[in-house]
């Protein structure tokens, strides 16, 4: 029983410490600097929540590697190229010889981008692998000093930028696979704060020569040996540098893992969600998503997975429609070309943004809980009158844009880039507002909506089909969870995927005007590797449990029988969640069937 007792007494005593260290870890995230008050953090931020859509460029020694080495295909990311092909630091300091970007044209990157619709660039100053694209004093391994090239990029795009009125941002990798100083480039001892005085004379290089800079994007803080506290203690030194930079979230601890969501308030002025939006948006607090065009960051001659122009504007929808900003990435050739395919895809985005600037730059999320069977909602705050921007993605086959739960005075519904006023009525669900035949054949036409003050957004719940039924689709889930996300895996239909969160659920509102007994179907999809978790549908007080089967691929959808539910008169929440022990990706979902049992 002592022991028992001692065993216990241990465990608090444990708790206690981990629950001290927690306040103290969230006691430093706390103790913000005084100038990193909401002022003055609503001031900085001002150009960059109006800007919403930035150019990500990663450009180093990769990209002359182009994702192989010694003829061999390297996997995953190309700016990884030094670690996924184990390629030792002095032979991967070879491709220094090489790097003779003859073609790079600063002023054709940022016409580019300006094209585009681009507010600001972000561009890898340093990678991990620790190499330079500046003229720095602190190493030898720099674009100026160490190649036959000899030519300092981040000055030539700092006068491009500074000459087009495009804001110039800093990418910064505090881990460092060349400098011996940073454990984690296997040093073998503990030399940080030799590191730490390298990092900060870059950085004070990177402040101080090339202008005003819009952001610092952090990067590369995971490694054990990065601090919340060196973290808060290196903002304060770059703020110190220019008090009016926007530093992201990624210069210390808080980021969740790679989706580069804030675990606590720690240092940084936003989050950085990575290669997805947030199921929900992050309310309250300023995020950006960044994205690649295809499947990686830094060039790589071999993949050819691109996103297609319409994929790349409802993504840009998408963020916007929940108050983000969006990233989107182009990797040069190591000839210091932006690849045709990611031009064009920028050219595409530009020409959508002439005409439908109004519904991204300076918008906020849209009034909408969940996304619209036809595509997303920004919003405008006017002196005396509201204005939501419907991104059509998916036009209705009947022309009727039916907008779930929208009630109030529609005061002029127009379509952006046309002529004439659309024709607008108040249906039982909400607002229906028919299409003008002017739209076929356009990319994600935008209707702008000025709504007189005392308008409101009612939840509508699913009703009835003439057959009795109920069918719940996947794009009228209200989503939760992490990554969590809606897909259009086969052309036209929507399903959730990417569940993975085991508290990740999808949920739905039914009005029962016909009480009975109903059989409940889900039309799932699941990998045959993955099969066999159980999930629970909840409807009301009934719980059914049951198991996902195998389909064969994600992409194959099959009904499965989930159960048999009896139902009152009334509104319902249906809710599918996973079961205990989730292992890996839950299931696909494309909709929910409740049918009458006779
Ligand atoms: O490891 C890097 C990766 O190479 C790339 O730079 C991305 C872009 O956000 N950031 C890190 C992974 O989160």
């Amino acid at each position: 029983m002592r022991m028992m007792r001692a065993v216990v007494l241990a465990a608090a005593c444990g708790l206690a410490a981990g629950e001290r260290a927690a306040e103290a870890r969230q006691q430093a995230a706390d103790a913000a600097p005084a100038w990193k008050d909401p002022v003055d953090h609503d001031a900085r931020m001002a150009w960059w929540r109006e800007a919403r859509f930035g150019m990500f460029i990663h450009w180093g020694l990769y990209s002359v590697a182009a994702g192989e080495w010694n003829g061999y295909k390297t996997g995953g990311v190309g700016e990884w190229l030094q670690r996924s092909g184990n390629v030792p630091v002095h032979e991967y300091e070879k491709l220094t010889r090489e790097f003779n970007p003859v073609k790079f044209d600063a002023k054709e990157w940022v016409r580019i981008a300006k094209d585009a619709g681009c507010r600001y660039i972000v561009i890898t100053s340093k990678h991990h692998d620790g190499f330079c694209l500046f003229k720095t004093g602190t190493t030898w391994y720099n674009a100026v000093d160490a190649t036959p090239w000899k030519r300092d990029a981040l000055r030539e795009l700092a006068d491009a930028c500074r000459d087009e009125g495009v804001k110039l941002c800093f990418y910064y990798s505090i881990w460092d696979w060349h400098n011996p100083d940073f454990k984690g480039s296997d040093a073998g001892k503990d030399r940080m704060p030799m590191y730490i005085g390298f990092m900060k004379a870059q950085l004070r290089e990177l402040l101080t020569n090339y202008g005003d800079i819009g952001v610092l994007w952090f990067d590369g803080e995971w490694p054990d040996e990065w601090t919340e506290e060196r973290g808060r203690e290196l903002y304060e030194f770059c703020r110190g540098l220019q008090p009016n930079i926007i530093i992201n979230n990624r210069v210390g601890k808080a980021r969740d893992d790679m989706a580069g969501i804030s675990k606590y308030k720690g240092a940084g002025d936003y989050d950085t969600p990575e290669q997805e939006i947030p199921v929900r948006g992050l309310p309250g607090v300023d995020w950006e998503t960044c994205m690649t065009m295809n499947r990686t960051w830094g060039f790589k001659k071999n993949d050819h997975d691109w996103k297609s122009e319409k994929e790349l504007v409802r993504m840009l929808c998408e963020t916007a429609s929940k108050g983000g900003n969006f990233l989107l990435n182009v990797g040069p050739t190591g000839e210091g070309e932006i690849p045709k395919e990611s031009v064009e895809r920028m050219a595409a985005v530009g020409r959508w943004l002439r005409v439908n600037a109004e519904a991204v730059y300076g918008s906020a999320a849209g009034p909408f809980e969940r996304r619209q069977p036809w595509g997303t909602v920004s919003m405008k705050r006017e002196k005396d009158a509201d204005v939501l921007y419907l991104h059509v993605v998916d036009v209705p086959g009947d022309s009727v844009l039916r907008i779930r739960g929208l009630r109030g005075d529609v005061r002029l519904a127009t379509v952006l880039g046309e002529e004439g006023v659309l024709e607008v009525v108040e249906s039982g669900e909400g607002t229906e507002v028919r299409l003008p035949g002017s739209i076929a054949g356009r990319m994600v036409p935008v209707v702008r909506l000025v709504m007189t003050p005392g308008w409101e957004v009612r939840s509508v719940p699913v009703r009835q089909n003439e057959g009795g039924g109920f069918v719940l689709a996947a794009a009228e889930a209200e989503l939760h969870g992490r990554g969590l996300k809606l897909e259009q895996k086969d052309g036209g239909v929507w399903n959730i995927g990417f569940w993975t969160d085991p508290k990740a659920r999808a949920e739905w509102t039914v009005l029962v005007e016909k009480p009975g007994t109903y059989a409940v179907n889900v039309e799932l999809s699941c990998e045959d590797a993955e099969a066999g978790d159980v999930y629970e549908v909840v409807i009301g007080d009934a719980v059914l449990p049951a198991r996902t089967i195998k389909t064969g691929t994600w992409v194959r959808f099959v009904e499965a029988a989930a159960g048999v539910v009896t139902l009152r008169e009334g509104e319902v929440r249906v809710t599918v969640r996973a079961g205990e022990g989730l292992k890996g990706a839950l299931m696909n979902v494309r909709s929910l069937k409740l049918t009458p049992v006779r």
